[in-house]
C-alpha cells in the first residue's frame, strides 16, 4: 500500500480535533499528570465520569519517574499496596510495611490504565487561568506549554468542567491563580495558601490524605498540592500518600455528584 503523507496529516488533525472537542465540557478536569492526578483520573473514569487531564510536560508521570534522586525505584507503605496491586504494578516487600516498585512500570501502567478506563490526557498543555461564574470555578484556561515556554503572545482557550482537581504538586498552580486573581477564600485556616513545610514522611503522608478535599467551590486539591495548600510537610520519595490521595479525591467527587 502506498503511503500518503497528507492522509497521515489529516488523520492526526481530525482525530485530535474530535478528541479535543469531546473534552470542551467535562464532569471533571484534572490539572497535573503526576501520580495523584493519574490515579484520580482512573477512578473517576472507571465510575463513568467524563474526565480530562492536562499535563504541561511531554510525558505524564510527574515526580514518579525519578523515584528518589533519580534512583528509579519508588517506595510505598502497606496501606497503598492494594492500589498498585489493583493496577497490576508489581511490588516487592523490602521490610515489614515497606514495598518497592519499579518507577517506570508504575508510571506507564497507571497512565495506560487511566486512558483505557476512559480518561483523556492532553500532554504539552498548561493551565494558566480559571473561569469563575457566580462564586464557583467553572472552567480552565489552557494553552500549549511551548507557547508558555517561549513566552509567545498567543491567547489561550477554555474548557468547562463541573469539578476541577489541582494535582499540580509542589507548585499548587491552579490555587495560586485563584488566590491571586479572585476574592475566593480557600478552605485553609488562613483562607490563603499556607505553603509546604519541611520533610517529615510519616506526618506528611497522614496529612496528605486529610488535606485531600474540596478547597473552594468547584475545586478539589490532591497529592503534594494538598499539603502545600494546607501547610503540611513534604514526605520525600514515598508515593503511597499520592496514590491514596488520588483515590480519595475521586471518591469525594463521585459521592458528591
Ligand atoms: C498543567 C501542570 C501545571 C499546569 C504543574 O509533582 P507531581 O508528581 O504531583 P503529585 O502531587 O501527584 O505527586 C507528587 C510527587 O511526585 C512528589 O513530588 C513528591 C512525593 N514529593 C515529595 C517531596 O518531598 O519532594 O506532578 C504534578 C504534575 C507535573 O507533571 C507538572 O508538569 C504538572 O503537574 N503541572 N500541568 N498545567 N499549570 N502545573
Amino acid at each position: 500500500m502506498a503511503l500518503d503523507e497528507v492522509v497521515i496529516t489529516r488523520a492526526i488533525m481530525e482525530r485530535f480535533t474530535q478528541k479535543f472537542l469531546e473534552c470542551t465540557s467535562v464532569d471533571v478536569a484534572i490539572v497535573g499528570g503526576g501520580p495523584s492526578g493519574l490515579v484520580a483520573a482512573y477512578y473517576l473514569a472507571s465510575s463513568g465520569r467524563k474526565v480530562v487531564l492536562f499535563e504541561r510536560k511531554l510525558s505524564p508521570g510527574g515526580g514518579m519517574w525519578g523515584g528518589g534522586m533519580m534512583f528509579n525505584e519508588i517506595v510505598i507503605q502497606s496501606e497503598a499496596k492494594e492500589i498498585l496491586d489493583m493496577f497490576g504494578v508489581r511490588t516487592r516487600e523490602y521490610r515489614e510495611g515497606y514495598y518497592t516498585a519499579d518507577a517506570i512500570e508504575a508510571v506507564t501502567t497507571i497512565c495506560s490504565r487511566s486512558l483505557r478506563a476512559g480518561a483523556t490526557i492532553f500532554n504539552c498543555m498548561s493551565v494558566e487561568d480559571v473561569m469563575i461564574r457566580e462564586g464557583r470555578v467553572t472552567g480552565l484556561v489552557i494553552n500549549w506549554s511551548p507557547v508558555e515556554m517561549a513566552g509567545l503572545h498567543v491567547d489561550p482557550m477554555t474548557i468547562a468542567a463541573r469539578d476541577i482537581i489541582d494535582t499540580t504538586g509542589h507548585a499548587t498552580e491552579v490555587l495560586k491563580v485563584i488566590e491571586r486573581k479572585t476574592d475566593m477564600r480557600l478552605a485553609t485556616p488562613s483562607g490563603k495558601l499556607m505553603g509546604e513545610r519541611s520533610m517529615w514522611a510519616e506526618e506528611a503522608e497522614r496529612q496528605t490524605l486529610e488535606n485531600t478535599r474540596q478547597i473552594c467551590p468547584g475545586v478539589y486539591v490532591a497529592g503534594m498540592s494538598a499539603n502545600a495548600a494546607f501547610g503540611g510537610p513534604r514526605m520525600g520519595p514515598i508515593f503511597g500518600g499520592m496514590l491514596l490521595s488520588g483515590r480519595k479525591v475521586a471518591e469525594l467527587i463521585i459521592a458528591s455528584s
